[in-house]
């Protein structure tokens, strides 16, 4: 996804975030110290798993009410179309998320001001322990846009390359002031929703389905079949992150907890925050 947006994108999303903050330009140092609940966190240790946010990278956080980013990235959109700037806000939400009626409302209103936002939603066939099909007699999920003739789309999200072109089509039309766009990305999650969830609902033979076309492994294939980086290139890079992460942990481990007095601090936006300043 980042490799199809620029920097002055917003984005906005739900509590799955970890990747999408670290693509964007979190630290892994910052986001494991945040999980660790220390002040070097990206929030300072008070926002833990769920609310990553950096003003100055744009990402406007992680939120633990399903859907309620949703209504928040349009406003974010509409914000960027009212000080006239290209940028857009991708809005990301979960299949579960897609079915809170602030969706419709959010979707109506970019419309009808054609605002340049971006509604992604990574369709992993299970809300909790819930499959889509559960949820709706339209288990289709792009259809939502349709209704108010919004180009939307249904894209495999197992293939990063399908993922970077739907992207990139989607931003041009949406920066050539023609307002928003709506992907399902088709995905899937591989554990439980949570430690507690032995995931009873769905067979053995379903997941592995879904290991067998795992993004990472068949990127890695195809790097090699087509002579991209060698075996001994790859190793040196997962050696690399590796190191990365074992640094993150490291300096998570001796971070300072925040003092009790902190609870008090940043709990309203600043004027010197990046987005306030314009
Ligand atoms: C408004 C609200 N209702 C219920 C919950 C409890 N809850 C947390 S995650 C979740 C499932 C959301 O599924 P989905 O949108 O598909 O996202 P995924 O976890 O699959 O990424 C639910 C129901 C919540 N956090 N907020
Ligand atoms: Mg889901």
């Amino acid at each position: 996804m980042e490799s199809a947006l620029i920097l002055g994108d917003g984005i906005v999303t739900a509590y799955r975030q970890h990747g999408t903050a670290i693509a964007r330009g979190v630290s892994p140092k910052e986001a494991m110290a945040e999980l660790y609940g220390k002040r070097t966190g990206i929030v300072k240790g008070k926002g833990g798993s769920m609310h990553f946010f950096s003003a100055e990278n744009k990402y406007f956080g992680g939120n633990g009410i399903v859907g309620a980013q949703i209504p928040i990235g349009t406003g974010i959109a509409f914000a960027e179309k009212y000080k006239g700037t290209k940028n857009l806000c991708v809005t990301m939400f979960g299949d579960g998320a897609a079915r809170q009626g602030a969706l419709h409302e959010s979707f109506n209103m970019a419309m009808t001001w054609e605002l340049p936002v971006l509604y992604v939603c990574e369709n992993n066939g299970y809300a909790m322990g819930t499959s889509v099909k559960r949820t709706s007699n339209v288990p289709e999920i792009y259809k939502l846009g349709l209704g108010y003739n919004m180009p939307s789309e249904a894209v495999d999200g197992m293939t990063p390359e399908a993922v970077h072109e739907a992207i990139s089509r989607a931003a041009e039309h949406i920066r050539a002031g023609k307002g928003p766009y709506f992907l399902e990305i088709r995905t899937y999650r591989y554990k439980g929703h949570s430690v507690s969830d032995p995931g009873r609902y769905r067979t053995k033979e379903e997941v592995d389905h879904y290991k067998d076309i795992d993004p990472l492994k068949m990127t890695e294939t195809k790097i090699l079949s087509q002579n991209i980086a060698t075996e001994g290139e790859i190793k040196a890079i997962k050696e690399m992150i590796k190191r990365e992460i074992d640094e993150a942990e490291a300096f998570a481990e001796a971070s300072p907890s925040p003092e009790a007095y902190e609870l008090w601090e940043d709990n309203y936006a600043q004027k010197d925050y990046p987005f306030i300043k314009d």
